[in-house]
């Protein structure tokens, strides 16, 4: 595969907010582009996202820079050059980076290039992305793992950084089991319905039904964290399914959004109470018992290791809980988590480590742990729907993708709709 051409410019994410927009093309004409999401509440030891810092444009957000660096650093060594594989693609640009963070050219600006040469490649080689990444996942392995479509955590309600603080918890999610469901589309479909049983129960409350960041409600008259699941419960109910049994609640904290280093203190708002870190585990435990949350992200800071470990011997054999923050998709990471039985799931996002072989990397390790992945979007994402065809090429578990509501959610729901639609012949 050798590189013909790259080019990258400036593109606005479901934010408005620039992000980076790379397409590549190769020697045999094929063209492929590579759009790179964005977080509100990103953890510490993500790589960097490079930005231009000019207050006079995007109030200091733009990416002109990584841009850039894309097209004038980095063209003049890629431009002519072949590659055998995404790998050796990948470790080019890591290497002529030369940092631990991506920090010379930014994450966005290798992402994009990454995300668009993976694309290319599996044009080139006339199958599709999803097929592309099962043979990446699994080059070199004994035993192959088969694609398949995920169970969809499926947001319906948003707090935290994403919904102006109306819970202290960022992200409510429901599952529809996929052992309950004979197929991925009416899963889906059973999450649309609940959904929209939700609208209907904020209306007649009188609270407002508008989205936040992600698709899903974030009505600032709720009184309190536990208000968004009886809601919840009440929208299961109402669309008809049973929860727990057929649809179960998922969560994400995001507790280092909430968490006040200098006082080593847990300052939930909506609660009113500031609790260290082993109080807030007895009140999560007591959440988690009242209500049918069988899956909980970051519910502890992300450098709160002894709290993860906490928690994990709390309640980490019942239920699923999910580095996100604390693990950055870095390999380095997911050891020491592994090591100290601080998770048993990864929450895996292409721009925290900012290339595609190292989400990869990131993935395996997790299921060679015995942990489950999550494949996630984030906040300010873009029509680009590459995470669905990974989720199904690396037979991760499950998916993390939004709201079904908004376009560049929506965009990537309706390629596992399609893909699941192409399986079945
Ligand atoms: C998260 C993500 C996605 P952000 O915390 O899991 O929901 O949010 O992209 O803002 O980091
Ligand atoms: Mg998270």
């Amino acid at each position: 595969m050798k590189v013909k051409y790259i080019k990258a410019r400036e593109i606005l994410d479901s934010r408005g907010v620039p992000t980076i927009s790379t397409i590549l093309q190769l020697e045999d004409g094929t063209t492929a582009k590579g759009e790179v999401p964005s977080g509100a509440s990103t953890g510490k030891t993500e790589v960097l996202e490079l930005r231009d810092e000019d207050l006079k444009r995007y109030r200091g957000k733009g990416v002109l820079s990584a841009v850039d660096n894309v097209n004038n650093l980095i063209s003049q060594q890629l431009v002519g050059k072949e590659f055998e594989s995404q790998k050796q693609f990948d470790k080019f640009l890591i290497d002529m980076d030369g940092t631990e963070l991506k920090s010379n050219f930014g994450g966005n600006s290798i992402l994009s290039l990454s995300m668009a040469f993976c694309r290319a490649t599996a044009i080139s080689k006339r199958i599709p992305l999803y097929r592309y990444f099962s043979q990446l996942y699994n080059e070199n392995e004994t035993q192959q793992s088969k694609i398949s479509l995920p169970e969809a955590m499926i947001l319906v309600m948003e707090g935290g950084e994403h919904g102006n603080w109306a819970t202290d918890i960022q992200e409510y999610m429901i599952v529809p089991r996929r052992t309950k469901f004979p197929s991925f589309s009416e899963a889906l479909r059973a999450g649309a319905e609940v959904f929209h049983a939700i609208h209907d129960i904020l209306v007649q409350k009188n609270y407002s039904a508008t989205v936040g960041l992600e698709g899903a409600f974030a009505p600032i008259q709720i009184q309190s964290n536990l208000e968004a699941f009886d809601i919840i419960l009440e929208g299961i109910e109402s669309a008809g399914y049973t929860p727990n049994d057929e649809i179960y609640i998922a969560i994400d904290v995001a507790a280092s959004e909430f968490y006040d280093p200098t006082q080593r203190k847990y300052a939930l708002k909506r609660e009113n109470k500031l609790l260290d870190s082993s109080e807030w585990v007895d009140l999560q435990k007591d959440w988690y018992e009242k209500y049918p949350i069988q899956s909980i992200e970051d519910p502890m800071d992300q450098e709160d290791w002894e709290g993860w470990q906490n928690i994990m011997g709390r309640i980490g054999q019942e239920k699923q809980i999910i580095g996100d923050d604390l693990l950055t998709t870095n390999t380095k990471r997911i050891d020491k988590a592994v090591g100290m039985g601080a998770v048993n799931s990864v929450l895996v996002k292409l721009n925290q480590i900012g290339s595609i072989t190292e989400t990869i990397g990131a993935i395996k390790l997790s299921q060679k742990s015995g942990f489950s992945s999550v494949i996630s979007h984030r906040s300010g994402e873009t029509n680009d729907d590459m995470i669905a065809d990974l989720v199904v090429g690396t037979a991760a578990q499950q998916c993390k993708f939004g709201g079904p509501d908004r376009g560049e959610r929506i965009a990537k729901y309706n390629r596992l709709l399609e893909i699941e639609n192409l399986l079945s012949g």
